[in-house]
């Protein structure tokens, strides 16, 4: 439908429409700029309630002021029941190479061919007004505009989940939230109710450690992988299907940061992760993930001592190599954070032609959820008729009305079959046999089908073995930080029985993790709980660690460079060419945010004050002072710290001569990551300094 007025755009887009609001007294020059009502009305004055008199009443007949404030009184609606707090932006998909062998779904079938989509990341406990940093799973939610429909590959930032079928995902997301009574703790896992709920929950086990590991506090949104988690199908043209897996692989490399700087992020900036993304995509850094698939057959899911259709499990890259297969760009910001990325819906039930489900218990309770949840978020079943949501192809059926109906129909014909073409009139669509979604040809429907019972498959039952994997394939640095995590998450529980269970637990994933756990919160070791089968060990998988993986770039980040009055004018130019050649943004950090007066007697601006700009902010450092400049700096808790939590995130700090007693007042040891501010800055800036933490900080 279109009720255009004429002071809204349309952007070709659904029927997108964009509000020009115009800038004040605009109107005087700009005949298309004047504020209107709602109901297109111009509006003479936004300034004043139509009232009685100088001092009398406001009227109850002032439909401009009754209207603006109806409108804004509406203007929250549900926030979603997890995933609450995200970001999103707009892209395209590229496809590499044709993959008609493997399915038939339009948008794998051309190579080069790009496929528009709007992307949300996520935090899951939290609320919409939470932070950006808390220990927590990261939703990766991808809508691919396809020319066949929409395509909602609804993920996560973690391979596998914590439950094994959608009738806990309840009691999984009470326990997780702030707890009932008392609305505290926000955004958080480290509380009874979630670690009551998990240490009843052996299948959990494979996701805590996940959870527990620095995965959960990723540096960046653009470094962070995606995966579907489950076992999906892909379709091809004669009916053939594959098992799946699917990938999401980031450019520039996995980096998660460290607990104490989650935490100082916290509040260093709540937005840390949106206001990164956003201006990532603002100047013009594109963020790129490649699109990866682990493709498979029946006989080799049947060859495996885990269930594929568990999603509590994953399938190693060593044993089955990812196909990368194509690549997803972010490029445009949206225009509106409401309209777009708050009104977005995803449902893991909208898949295309040629991708499929599989009867993972998980995901078929998910089919159901996302539908159901966005009627009560959005207030209406026509809520895929939101631009944001709606396909760029044709819809065509005879579902009608239901609230806020956005189009207008035509004719006689909202039912199906009927004959009404054959008397000159528009019959409405029918069927395609050919083109349709079709359920894969070619299931092995006789193994999968039984009788009705509320059971789980055998193998669902080992809930340790990826545990250990997963234990066994990281560094001896991430090892320390799960089990730190663990301390910390349960030193933050009151219930005493609750620690006891999950150590109990642990020991079926590593004796040592379990016992460096209980020494860590000061209890005994507790007894081993009973595994309800034995786990078994196999290779560790090198792809399941961080550190493994990252890349040594400084491509998309950040480097923080603290200046004061007297710094050296060249070699603060020099240092910020150094770092914009090697790919990252050089960031100037002083005391006042008008800048220093540099050697050269010119005032620099400053890009931060250094009260707002902690040094968790940057990946690395750069301190550039004069003597004078040093030893004010020295009288400057800020800048003290500013050095300190450099050297105790594991970051690389560069610095001249002339700040040293400031390096030294902060604690700094030289080591590997400690340089001038010569060639080897941007080098040591493009890591994280592992072995050095040893030094600062006692981790279990
Ligand atoms: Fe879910 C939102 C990911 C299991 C029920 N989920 C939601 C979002 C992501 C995921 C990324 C946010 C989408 C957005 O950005 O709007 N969820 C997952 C993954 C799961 C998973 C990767 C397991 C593999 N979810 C899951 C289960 C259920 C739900 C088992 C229910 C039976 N999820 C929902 C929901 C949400 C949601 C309640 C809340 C808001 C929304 O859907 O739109 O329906």
């Amino acid at each position: 439908m279109s009720t255009k007025t004429p002071f809204e755009t349309d952007r070709g887009n659904g029927g997108e429409t964009h509000q020009h609001v115009p800038e004040k007294g605009s109107h005087a020059h700009d005949d298309t700029a004047h504020l209107t009502t709602n109901q297109g009305i111009r509006v003479s004055d936004n300034q004043n309630s139509l009232r009685s008199g100088e001092r009398g009443p406001t009227l109850l007949e002032d439909f401009v002021l009754r209207e603006k404030i109806f409108h804004f009184d509406h203007e929250r609606i549900p926030e979603r029941i997890v995933h609450a707090r995200g970001s999103a932006a707009h892209g395209y998909f590229e496809l590499y190479e044709s993959l008609a062998d493997i399915t038939k779904a339009d948008l794998f079938q051309r190579k080069g061919e790009k496929t528009p989509l709007f992307t949300r990341f996520s935090t899951v406990a939290g609320g919409a007004g939470s932070v950006d940093t808390p220990r927590d799973v990261r939703g990766f939610a991808v809508k691919f505009y396809t020319k066949e429909g929409n395509w909602d590959l609804v993920g996560n930032n973690i391979p596998v989940f914590f439950i094994q079928d959608a009738i806990k995902f309840p009691d999984l997301v009470h326990a997780v939230k702030m707890e009932a009574d008392r609305a505290f703790p926000q955004a958080g896992s480290a509380h009874d109710t979630f670690w009551d709920w998990a240490s009843l929950m052996p299948e959990s086990t494979h996701m805590q450690m996940w959870a527990m590991s620095d995965r959960a506090i990723p540096r960046s949104l653009r470094m962070i992988e995606g995966f579907g988690i489950h076992t999906f199908r892909l379709v091809n043209a004669a009916g053939k299907s594959s098992f799946v897996k699917f990938h999401w692989k980031p450019k520039l490399g996995l980096q998660s940061t460290l607990w104490d700087e989650a935490l100082k992020l916290q509040a260093a900036d709540n937005d840390y992760h949106r206001r990164d993304l956003w201006e990532a995509i603002d100047t013009g850094n594109f963020p790129e993930w490649e699109l990866g698939l682990q493709v498979f057959d029946q006989a080799f899911a049947d060859s495996l001592p885990y269930d594929v259709l568990d999603a509590t499990k994953l399938i190693p890259e060593e044993v089955i190599p990812i196909r990368i297969v194509g690549r997803m760009v972010l490029d445009r910001n949206p225009d509106n954070f409401f309209a777009e990325t708050e009104q977005a819906a995803y449902c893991p039930a909208n898949i295309v032609p040629g991708v499929d489900f599989t009867n993972d218990p998980l995901l078929q309770g998910r089919l159901f959820s996302y539908l159901d949840t966005q009627k009560s978020r959005l207030g209406t079943a026509n809520f895929h008729q939101i631009p944001i949501n709606a396909p760029k192809c044709p819809v065509m059926n005879f579902q009608r009305d239901g609230q806020m109906q956005m189009n207008v129909p035509k004719g006689r014909a909202n039912y199906e079959p009927n004959s009404l073409t054959a008397h000159g009139e528009d019959g409405g669509p029918r069927e395609c046999p050919m083109t349709g979604f079709r359920t894969a040809e070619g299931r092995p429907e006789g193994e999968e089908q039984g009788g009705k019972l509320r059971v789980r498959a055998e193998l669902f039952a080992d809930h340790y073995s990826q545990a250990r994997l997963f234990w066994k394939s990281q560094t001896d640095s991430e090892r320390s930080h799960i089990a730190s995590s663990f301390v910390f998450e349960l030193s933050k529980v009151q219930l005493q029985q609750v620690p006891l269970r999950v150590i109990g637990n642990l020991i079926n994933v590593d004796a040592d993790l379990a016992k460096r756990v209980a020494a860590g919160l000061g209890i005994e070791l507790p007894k081993q709980n009973d595994p309800a089968r034995t786990p078994f060990d196999t290779d560790p998988s090198p792809a399941l660690s961080i550190q493994k993986n990252m890349k040594e770039t400084l491509n998309g980040r950040k480097i923080g460079i603290l200046i004061a009055d007297g710094s050296d004018a060249a070699e603060l130019a020099k240092l910020q060419k150094a770092i914009d050649d090697a790919g990252a943004t050089p960031f100037v950090v002083a005391p006042k945010v008008g800048g220093a007066k540099l050697s050269d007697g010119k005032t620099t601006k400053a890009d931060g004050q250094l009260a707002g700009s902690p040094s968790q902010l940057f990946d690395a450092v750069a301190v550039l002072l004069s003597a004078e400049g040093t030893k004010s700096l020295l009288k400057e808790g800020a800048a003290v710290q500013w050095v300190m939590d450099a050297f105790g995130h594991l970051k690389a700090i560069g610095s001249n001569p002339a700040a040293k007693p400031l390096l030294d007042k902060a604690g700094v040891v030289p080591d590997a990551g400690i340089t001038a501010l010569d060639a080897n800055f941007p080098k040591a800036a493009a890591k994280r300094f592992w072995d050095r933490e040893p030094n600062v900080r006692t981790l279990a």
